[in-house]
Formats: structure tokens, C-alpha cells, sequence
């Protein structure tokens, strides 16, 4: 029997007339649950119940806040393995890379209850004699978020907490294709006491429920994390109303391989960042950049290294990659691959359909050798187990390709010079630059974003979040 589950306002869940089967994309017959899909005018519900809670949310004292933060933290812990494997279920992740994800959730929220309480502002003299200045970090109303499929805890997470935290109140609308974890931390969040209206949850389409949050006069600000489009029509309609917008979007990230690096590490590195989580990270590494002199030994072990790796159900032991996460996201690998393999001077390697015993969207691993930084599948986001290998001369031709992209997320290097590392640093127009380590797996308490198409807005992540959660006000006072 399938449970259907409705929506959450103002503390309590209410059914809606129409769902959605979420289906395990390692099973087709494995059903995890039916998930409402919301009218647009649960929106407004949903923001009526914020707007309510907002003051009342927005004076409580950061104890309580960090309280509740913490609370929903060992929630979260608590309950690890049942979420990890509903995540790996409903989104096809490994169990342990599912794992990893809700511990990464449980840490997101633990460190921002210690942020709630690190309220900080700013005291000083002004220009004019016996006047100060006192500046103040308030709150901004209601915070709309629009989350991504790939990672269905840490990003509602990494949204959530923050905008709770500086006291904001939450309207979170979860990627249709993985309500189910969405639901099981809006239970945590419910469990751990937070006042009515504080969290809400509104799931549906993205066009319909995405939209309908963008466009409400009554959401503060937005912040959304998915494709490069989508991102820019949220941005479009957020910002006519001016609303306060914070984008994160696609990758093209480079990982350069110098000849001088270590081919063990290099090898590790392209693995993880183009081929875990199944390639479907905005942080994956899809252009391999790799020095002439190094080429061959790093392909050769590369397609070594990835007839090892096990494509398969995402809850079996035995598994390094699980499956592609709906159809559609395999037609779109597929229509790549195609596109590779009939240029003349490229080569697939991988990047095949392959059975197992349960019906899922299984994809082996993809290396196009040959490739050009001009191919379309190395100028466009592919967000699947497809990397390109793109050979270069020297350093400095690496630098120029790497750079050559609409995209600006992370890029990163594997080297063994200090100068190359240094240099790379400095050069390198990104967001975010990873020195013998993989493009992909972040901090929690660092600053995250990129540059050019792949970021607009404020950093999400760490202390930076702040500067999209809050606005400062600025008082002049003649005691
Ligand atoms: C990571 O690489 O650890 O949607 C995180 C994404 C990114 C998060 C990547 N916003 O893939």
C-alpha cells in the first residue's frame, strides 16, 4: 500500500488533490510514495502562515533558534541510516555517498545553530561630533527556496538553515523528482518544536510551485539551486518585483593534469569528480585538461580504473555508481554521447545502457578522448557520468582552455609545483579552485558559489550566507 503525503503550513500537513509517483530510479517497480502536487495557490497559503510567523520568529532569542537548529541536527543524526537509504532510494545515489549527504545535512544545520547565536553588528563613532552609528543584521521576511534533485537533503539544508537561523521564515519547495527526503526533514524540522508557519513545505511542479515562489509579492527573497534556464527565469521574474535573488547553476569544471602531477592522485581525482554521484553534481569534473606529456599514461589508467567500477542498484553493497536519475536524465546522457561519437576526432569509452537484475537507468561510465574545448558536449552542462579529455601542450594552453567556458563554478588542478598551484590560484576565474583534489565534495563551513553563468548572488555556505539571509540597517543616533 502506498501512503500519499500531503503538504506541510503552518505546523501541520494537509492533503492535496493531486500526486505524483516517486519512483526508485535503481527499481522502476519500487514506488517510494505518492507526493502531492501542490495547486499555485498553496503558495499563497504557504506564505500567508510565513508572513504570520515572520515577527514573532524574527524577535526570538538566538538561544531558542540555536536550540531548535541543534535539535533538528541530532534529528537528523538520529535517524541517519533511514534517511540515507530513502535518499539513495528516491534519488539513486550509493548508500554510502546518500550517507554522506545526510551527515553533511546534519553538520549544515549544526553549524549554523552555532551561527544564530554569533549575532553580530557594528558600533561606531560618525563623522559628526556626538553622533554614532550602530549597524544591524536583520532578517529579511520570507524566504522562498527552490532546490535541486541531486542532493535532496543537503540543499534544502543548506538553504533551510541559514534563512532560519538569522531569523528568516521558510517557504521550501523541493525537486519533484525527490519529495520524499524533503518530507522526512520537514518531519525532523516539525518534531524538533519549531513554531507554526516558521517552515513550510509546497511540493509540485517545478513550473507551477517554482514560479508561483518566485513570482509572490509576499517572498523576500529566493534563492534557487538547478539548471542554468530555470535560473534565469526565476531570476527574471524575482527580480521585476525585486526580490532579493541567489543563484546556484551549472559546471563545465575543468580539472587540469599537469605532466608533473602525481598519476595516482590525478586519477583519483578525475574518477571521483566526473563519475560519483553519478556525474550529476554542478561541482563534477566534465573537461579533463590534460598536458601532452602525461596524456596517454592518464587515459590508459583512467579507462583501467573505470572497467572496476560497478554501475548498479544503488542499495547494493557491491555498487560504485548508481543509476541515472529518471529517464529523461538518460536521454539527455545518451544524446551527448551521440553527438561525441559521431565527430570524427573523438572516442567513447563507456558510456553504455547496461541490464541488472532490477529495471533502472543504468549508465556505464563515459571518457571522450579527443575531445575538442569547442565540441558542444565540452561547452555544455551534460549533469551525467560524461567527461571529455581535451589534450594540451603546456601549462599556460591548460590556464586558456580551462578559462574558455561560459561557466565559472570550481575548477581545479593536479600538480606537483608549488608555482603551478600558486599561479592557478590567482588565474583561475572561479568561485572556488581545488589543488589535487577532485572538483566535487565541499565544506560545509566555507563559502560556495561561482563566477560567469554558473552563480548570481551572494555565497551560500558558512559565515558568507549571511549576506543573502540578512540586510543591514544602518542607525545614526544623537543620544
Ligand atoms: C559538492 O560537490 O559537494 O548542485 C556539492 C550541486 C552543487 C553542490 C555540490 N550545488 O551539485
Amino acid at each position: 500500500m502506498t501512503s500519499a503525503t500531503g503538504i506541510y503550513l503552518d505546523g501541520a500537513w494537509h492533503d492535496v488533490a493531486e500526486h505524483r509517483e516517486n519512483i526508485n530510479p535503481s527499481d522502476h517497480r519500487d514506488v517510494i510514495g505518492l507526493f502531492g502536487r501542490a495547486e499555485r495557490s498553496a503558495v499563497d497559503d504557504a506564505v500567508d502562515a510565513a508572513s504570520g510567523a515572520f515577527g514573532p520568529w524574527s524577535r526570538t532569542s538566538p538561544q531558542r533558534r540555536a536550540d531548535l537548529l541543534e535539535a533538528v541536527a541530532a534529528g537528523i543524526t538520529a535517524q541517519a541510516d533511514d534517511l540515507a537509504r530513502l535518499l539513495a532510494r528516491e534519488e539513486g545515489k550509493t548508500l554510502p555517498e546518500a550517507k554522506g549527504e545526510v551527515m553533511r545535512a546534519a553538520h549544515i544545520f549544526r553549524f549554523f545553530s552555532g551561527e544564530a547565536l554569533r549575532v553580530v553588528g557594528e558600533r561606531q563613532a560618525s563623522t559628526r561630533e556626538g553622533v554614532t552609528v550602530n549597524l544591524a543584521r536583520e532578517p529579511l521576511g520570507v524566504v522562498g527556496i527552490i532546490a535541486p534533485w541531486n542532493f535532496p537533503i543537503a540543499i534544502p539544508a543548506w538553504k533551510a538553515a541559514p534563512a532560519l537561523a538569522y531569523g528568516n521564515t521558510v517557504v521550501l519547495k523541493p525537486a519533484e523528482l525527490v519529495p520524499a527526503s524533503a518530507v522526512a526533514l520537514t518531519r525532523i524540522i516539525h518534531e524538533a518544536g519549531f513554531p507554526p508557519g516558521v517552515f513550510n513545505l509546497v511540493t509540485g511542479s517545478g513550473a507551477v510551485i517554482g514560479d508561483a515562489i518566485a513570482a509572490h509579492p509576499g517572498i523576500a527573497a529566493v534563492t534557487f539551486t538547478g539548471s542554468e534556464p530555470v535560473g534565469r527565469r526565476v531570476a527574471q521574474t524575482a527580480v521585476a518585483r525585486l526580490a532579493e535573488v541567489q543563484l546556484e547553476m551549472g559546471g563545465k569544471n575543468p580539472l587540469i593534469v599537469l605532466a608533473d602531477a602525481e598519476l595516482d592522485i590525478a586519477v583519483e581525482c578525475a574518477i571521483n569528480g566526473a563519475f560519483f554521484s553519478t556525474g550529476q553534481r554542478c561541482t563534477a569534473s566534465s573537461r579533463l585538461i590534460v598536458e601532452d606529456a602525461i596524456h596517454d599514461r592518464f587515459v590508459e589508467r583512467m579507462l583501467a580504473r573505470m572497467s572496476e567500477l560497478r554501475v548498479g542498484h544503488a542499495l547494493d553493497d557491491a555498487t560504485d555508481i548508481g543509476p541515472v536519475v529518471d529517464e529523461r536524465q538518460l536521454e539527455t546522457d545518451l544524446r551527448y554521447l551521440g553527438i561525441a561519437r559521431e565527430a570524427t576526432h573523438s572516442e567513447v569509452h563507456g558510456g553504455e545502457v547496461v541490464e541488472r537484475t532490477t529495471p533502472g537507468n543504468f549508465l556505464t561510465p563515459a571518457l571522450i578522448t579527443g575531445a575538442r574545448n569547442d565540441d558542444q558536449v565540452s561547452r555544455e552542462e551534460v549533469f551525467g557520468p560524461v567527461a571529455s579529455v581535451i589534450r594540451v601542450g603546456d601549462y599556460d594552453e591548460a590556464v586558456t582552455v580551462a578559462g574558455d567556458t561560459e561557466f565559472g563554478l570550481v575548477a581545479g588542478i593536479c600538480t606537483t609545483s608549488l608555482r603551478a598551484s600558486e599561479d592557478f590560484q590567482s588565474r583561475s576565474d572561479t568561485g572556488m579552485v581545488m589543488v589535487n583534489l577532485p572538483t566535487a565534495g565541499v565544506d560545509p563551513h566555507v563559502a560556495f558559489g561561482g563566477r560567469k553563468g554558473s552563480s548570481f548572488g551572494p555565497r551560500e555556505q558558512g559565515t558568507h550566507a549571511r549576506d543573502f539571509f540578512t540586510q543591514t540597517k544602518t542607525a545614526y543616533v544623537r543620544p
